[in-house]
Parts: structure tokens; C-alpha cells; sequence
């Protein structure tokens, strides 16, 4: 079944120069690409991007990283899209979870900065679209 999911490469992974890198491996996996924007992200949207971490010890620090800088949002679509973009991603923790040969586990060290950011569900997927694609 053909789905759709959000990509972000978080303001780590464009401060590192990474965004060639992981839309390479999107699009070696064989995900097409229907939206692309690079954007800066006020806090209203990264609270509603994150609501379903409020109140946790981590929240704060996230929307003042995920604010921080520049951040690169995209819409991958194709069969089992959400699961197939957070196999490319790797487990949030980039040592503990994430694969080698995932983005996470080959470029990442701490889990606040784990360069980037996938949809975990159909429902979430729905939503997170909406939020940064409006138009879509
Ligand atoms: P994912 O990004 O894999 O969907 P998540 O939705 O559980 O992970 O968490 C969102 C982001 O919040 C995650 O990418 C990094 C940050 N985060 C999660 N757990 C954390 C923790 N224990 N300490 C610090 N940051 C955390
Ligand atoms: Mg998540």
C-alpha cells in the first residue's frame, strides 16, 4: 500500500551537511520525494510537532534544538513509506538502537541530536503532513 510520511533532517543534520545524504539513501531506498523545503521552525510549530512529548524532562530542550537553526522538510512517499523511512533512520538512540548502516547509527552520537525525523504511524503521519504541508 502506498503511504506517505514527514521527513525532517533536524538543524544537526543540515549544521553538518548531511541533507545530500540522507536524501540519497531516501532515494536509493526507492521512496520518491513529493515535497521539499527548507525551512526555519517557529516554536507554535514545533510544539504541535512534538505535543506528544509535553511534559516530559526532554521537551524544552527539544523545541529549543529543533528551533535552533534551519531545518529540511520533506514528504517520501511508496509502499510501507513510514516503516521503510524509519529503517533508513534507525532507533531514536543513534548507539543504543540504530542500526550501523542507518542514519542514526552511522552519523549519530547523542539522541537529542539524531539528525532526523520520521513519522512513527499512519496517524502520525496524517498529522505531521497537515502541520508542515498544508497546501499538499
Ligand atoms: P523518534 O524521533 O525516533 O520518533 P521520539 O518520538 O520518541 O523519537 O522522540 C522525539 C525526539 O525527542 C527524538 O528524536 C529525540 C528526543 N528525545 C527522545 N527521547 C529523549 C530522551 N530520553 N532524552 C533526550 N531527548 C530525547
Ligand atoms: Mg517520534
Amino acid at each position: 500500500m502506498t503511504e506517505r510520511t514527514l521527513v525532517l533532517v533536524k538543524p544537526d543534520g543540515v549544521e553538518r551537511k548531511l541533507i545530500g545524504e540522507v536524501l540519497a539513501r531516501i532515494e536509493r531506498k526507492g521512496l520518491d520525494l513529493v515535497a521539499i523545503e527548507l525551512r526555519t521552525v517557529d516554536r507554535e510549530l514545533a510544539a504541535q510537532h512534538y505535543a506528544e512529548h509535553d511534559g516530559k524532562p526532554f521537551f524544552e530542550s527539544l523545541l529549543e534544538f529543533i528551533t535552533s537553526g534551519p531545518v529540511l522538510a520533506a514528504v517520501a512517499e511508496g509502499p510501507r513509506a513510514i516503516a521503510a523511512w524509519r529503517q533508513v533512520a534507525g532507533g531514536t538512540d543513534p548507539v543504543e538502537k540504530a542500526a550501523p548502516g542507518s542514519i542514526r547509527g552511522d552519523f549519530g552520537l547523542e539522541v537529542q541530536y539524531n539528525l532526523v525525523h520520521g513519522s512513527d504511524s499512519p496517524e502520525s503521519a496524517a498529522r505531521e503532513i497537515k502541520l508542515w504541508f498544508p497546501n499538499l
